[in-house]
C-alpha cells in the first residue's frame, strides 16, 4: 500500500493517518492503565512493561523444531547462543573463522525482532585445540585477535557481550582460576575488555560467572572487587552477568537481592544470564518467584535469561530446571515467573525498601561500609557482619549491636549512612536487608 502512494501529498496524508492511529492507541493505553494494572501475557511482554528483557539460550540445531521456535519466538525477546559463539565454534583454526551457526542465531533473533547477548569472547573452557596448546605472548595476542575479530564481525548487532567468562576459582580463596589465559598475566581480563570496547563501542561489556549469586561467597566478593577496581581505573565494563544455575546444592541464596543491588551500586547493570533452577511443582515455582522479585527490586537489574526453552533442551535435563516441560507445556514455574513479572510495581517492591552496601575506605585492620536505602524514609536495616567482625563506629543512623547482626534506623540524617567495621581477619563485606517501619 505504501508503495502505491508515492506523491508527497499522499505520503503526508499517510503520515497523518498513522499519527492519528498511533495517538489513539497511546490514549487507549493510557486510559487502560488508570483503571487496571497492565498485564503482559508472555514473559517478554510482562518484562517489557517492567523495563526489562526476558531471554533464553538458543541452540542453532533446534531452529528447525517448530515447537521450540514457536515458544522461543512468543515468550522471549533476548537470545543467547548456547554454544555457537564460543571460541571453539567461531575460530576452529587460528585466524579462520566459521560464522555459520553464530550468524544463524543472530539472524533468527533479528528477523524476529529480538536482541542478542554475545557469549562469550574469552574463556578458559571450550577453546579450540590450537589455543589450548598456546601460552605467553602468542596466546595473549591470539586471544585479543579473537576478541577483536568476533566483536567486529557482530558490531552493532549485540546488546551485551560476555567478554570474559568464569575467570575466578570456586571455594574460599577468592583467587583467579588458573588457566592458560591467566598465566599470560593478571591483566588479561582488562585487556580483553579494552579490545572489545574498541571493536564494538555500542555493545555493553559484561563479566559473567557462576557461584557469584551468594553475597557472602569469596568468589562473589572477588568479582565485586574486580568490577570496583575496573570502575575506579576506567577499564571499560558495563555489566555483570550472574549465571544463576541453582539446584539443591546451590539454592537461590537469601541474600540474592543484596548481591544484585551491591553490584548495581558500583555503577554497572546486572543481568541474570543463564537462569535455571532444578526441581518441580510449587517448590521450583517459589524459587523462580524469588529470583524475579530480586531482579525487579533493583532498577539496574535489566533483564533475565533462562538457559534453554524446554526441560529437554537443558544441559541439566534430568533436573527439569526450565519453564516449559519436554512437550512445550507451561510449568508452574512459568506461571510464577509471569505472575511475578506482572505483579505490583517494581523497584522497590510495594511498600518496601532496598539497601545497597558498598565498601569505601579500607585500612589494614578495618574498613568503612556505605549503606544507601531507597524506596522509603521510614526503614530498618538489618546488617549481618561477617564472622569475627565487630563494629567500631557509625554515622548518619542509629546503629545498635556490636557483632553478628546490627540494626540501623534513621536518625534524621537521611537515607545514606555508614559504619566502620574491624576486620579481625575477615575482609568480606557485611550483608544487609531493608524493611519498612
Ligand atoms: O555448563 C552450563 C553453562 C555454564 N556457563 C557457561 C555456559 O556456556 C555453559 O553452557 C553449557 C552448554 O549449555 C552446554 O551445551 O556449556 C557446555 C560447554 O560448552 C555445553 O556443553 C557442550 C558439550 O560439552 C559438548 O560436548 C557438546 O558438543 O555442548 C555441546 C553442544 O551440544
Amino acid at each position: 500500500m505504501t508503495r502505491t502512494l508515492t506523491s508527497p501529498r499522499h505520503r503526508r496524508s499517510l503520515r497523518a493517518i498513522s499519527l492519528a492511529t498511533l495517538t489513539a492507541v497511546v490514549l487507549a493505553g493510557g486510559m487502560a492503565a488508570t483503571t487496571a494494572q497492565a498485564a503482559g501475557s508472555t514473559l517478554q511482554a510482562a518484562a517489557t512493561e517492567k523495563g526489562r528483557y526476558f531471554g533464553t539460550a538458543i541452540a542453532a540445531n533446534k531452529l528447525s523444531d517448530s515447537t521450540y521456535t514457536t515458544i522461543a519466538n512468543r515468550e522471549f525477546n533476548m537470545v543467547t547462543a548456547e554454544n555457537e559463539m564460543k571460541i571453539d565454534a567461531l575460530e576452529p583454526n587460528q585466524n579462520q573463522f566459521n560464522w555459520t551457526n553464530g550468524d544463524r542465531i543472530v539472524s533468527w533473533a533479528r528477523s524476529n525482532g529480538k536482541q542478542v547477548r554475545g557469549h562469550t569472547l574469552a574463556w578458559h573452557s571450550q577453546q579450540p585445540g590450537w589455543m589450548q596448546n598456546m601460552s605467553g605472548t602468542a596466546l595473549r595476542n591470539a586471544m585479543l585477535n579473537h576478541v577483536t575479530q568476533v566483536a567486529t564481525h557482530y558490531r552493532g548487532q549485540i546488546h551485551s557481550w560476555d567478554v570474559v567468562n568464569e575467570a575466578f576459582q570456586d571455594g574460599s580463596s577468592g583467587a583467579r582460576r588458573d588457566s592458560n589465559l591467566q598465566r599470560t598475566g593478571n591483566d588479561w581480563i582488562e585487556a580483553a575488555f579494552r579490545a572489545a570496547r574498541a571493536a564494538d563501542p555500542n555493545a555493553k561489556l559484561c563479566y559473567n560467572d557462576y557461584n557469584t549469586d551468594d553475597w557472602t561467597h569469596a568468589k562473589t566478593q572477588a568479582v565485586y572487587n574486580l568490577v570496583r577496581d575496573f570502575k575506579a581505573r576506567g577499564v571499560p565494563i558495563d555489566c555483570v552477568g550472574l549465571q544463576s544455575h541453582f539446584n539443591a546444592q546451590s539454592p537461590v541464596p537469601s541474600n540474592y537481592q543484596t548481591t544484585i543491588s551491591s553490584f548495581a551500586a558500583l555503577g554497572v547493570d546486572v543481568q541474570i544470564t543463564e537462569l535455571d533452577i532444578e526441581g518441580s511443582g510449587s517448590a521450583q515455582a517459589d524459587n523462580y518467584r524469588k529470583v524475579v522479585q530480586a531482579c525487579l527490586a533493583v532498577s539496574r537489574c535489566t533483564g533475565i535469561s533462562v538457559w534453554g526453552v524446554r526441560d529437554t533442551d537443558s544441559w541439566r535435563a534430568s533436573g527439569t530446571p526450565l519453564l516449559f516441560d519436554g512437550n512445550g507445556n507451561k510449568k508452574p514455574a512459568y506461571t510464577a515467573t509471569l505472575d511475578t513479572l506482572n505483579g505490583g510495581t517494581s523497584n522497590p517492591q510495594p511498600g518496601g525498601c532496598t539497601v545497597a552496601v558498598t565498601r569505601s575506605t579500607d585500612w589494614s585492620d578495618r574498613f568503612n561500609v556505605s549503606l544507601a536505602v531507597s524506596g522509603s524514609s521510614t526503614w530498618r536495616v538489618s546488617i549481618q557482619l561477617q564472622g569475627g567482625q565487630t563494629l567500631q563506629n557509625s554515622w548518619n543512623a542509629t546503629v545498635s549491636g556490636s557483632s553478628g547482626t546490627l540494626t540501623a534506623t534513621p536518625n534524621g540524617a537521611g537515607n545514606n549512612f555508614g559504619i566502620t567495621v574491624y576486620k579481625n581477619g575477615n575482609t568480606n563485606l557485611p550483608t544487609a536487608t531493608c524493611s519498612t517501619t
